[in-house]
């Protein structure tokens, strides 16, 4: 049941829904695999809008919760699918889908961990390692900080160069075996495996190299810039730790 809710998830959602109208009612009510056939069996369970955005648990997605803070699971096509890396770099480039699967693949397990709670031990993400990227296109001396953006047109996310370049840090595209999800942000999501969840953004479009860091979207609001998973979980995975 677990892998038929899950297969039926992956399926492309094809348009853009206005998910706080059609799921307004179902938030908590746990259904069936048999009922959840495709979109609907996200609709099911993502509530109406709450203050973070939409939220709900993903069916057969192993607790994972599903946020979005725009108010629609967006939709890029395999075919469609494109990365751009640009600003502070010497060689501006737009990636395809297929051009990521040919690079080198580096494959991480670990917790996933959302600042408000819930965590995912043992998830795996696959794809490019974020550094690879910013190694070919050369980061220019001036660069010193990484702007993420999406194509949900709306969220925003940021890292030092520094931290950029750890080993950890991927442009994903295979999780748990399968190709990223629309609801969980594919084709292609940030997986900043050391910091919370609010780090990896999803519907990755956009490598930007800046000269300072811009704060993301959840960091207007007051989340943690530097937002290393912290010691109430047993992990610290800042470098100052020991
Ligand atoms: N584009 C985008 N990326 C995002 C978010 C979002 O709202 N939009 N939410 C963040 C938060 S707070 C979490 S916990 C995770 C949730 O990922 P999931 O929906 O795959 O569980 O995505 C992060 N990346
Ligand atoms: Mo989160």
């Amino acid at each position: 049941m677990e892998q038929r809710g899950r297969q039926r998830l992956g399926k492309p959602v094809g348009r853009r829904v206005v998910l706080g109208v059609l799921a307004l009612g179902a938030a908590g009510v746990a259904f069936g695999a048999k009922a959840q056939s495709g979109l609907d069996g996200i609709l099911a369970q993502v509530s109406a809008k709450d203050p973070t955005g939409l939220t709900g648990l993903l069916p057969g997605g192993g607790g994972f919760r599903f946020y979005s803070v725009a108010d629609s699971i967006p939709h890029r096509s395999a075919a469609d699918y494109r990365l751009t890396v640009d600003g502070l770099v010497d060689r501006p480039a737009t990636y395809t889908l297929a051009d990521l699967q040919a690079m080198q693949q580096t494959r991480l397990v670990k917790d996933v961990q959302c600042v408000t709670g819930w965590r995912v031990p043992n998830t795996e993400f696959s794809g490019v390692l974020l550094r690879d990227l910013l190694d070919m296109a050369g980061v220019q001396k001036q660069g010193t900080a990484i702007k993420f953006t999406c194509f949900d047109g709306v969220y925003t996310e940021s890292l030092t160069l520094d931290e950029a370049r750890r080993s950890d840090i991927l442009v994903a595209h295979q999780m748990n075996g399968s190709p990223v999800t629309d609801a969980h942000g594919g084709p292609v999501r940030l997986y900043v495996a050391p910091m919370y969840f609010y780090k990896s953004a999803k519907w990755l479009s956009g490598i930007t190299v800046t000269s300072q860091v811009e704060p993301g979207y959840w960091e207007h609001y007051g989340y943690d810039v530097e937002a290393w998973v912290g010691r109430s979980n047993g992990r610290n995975d800042a470098p100052t730790s020991g």
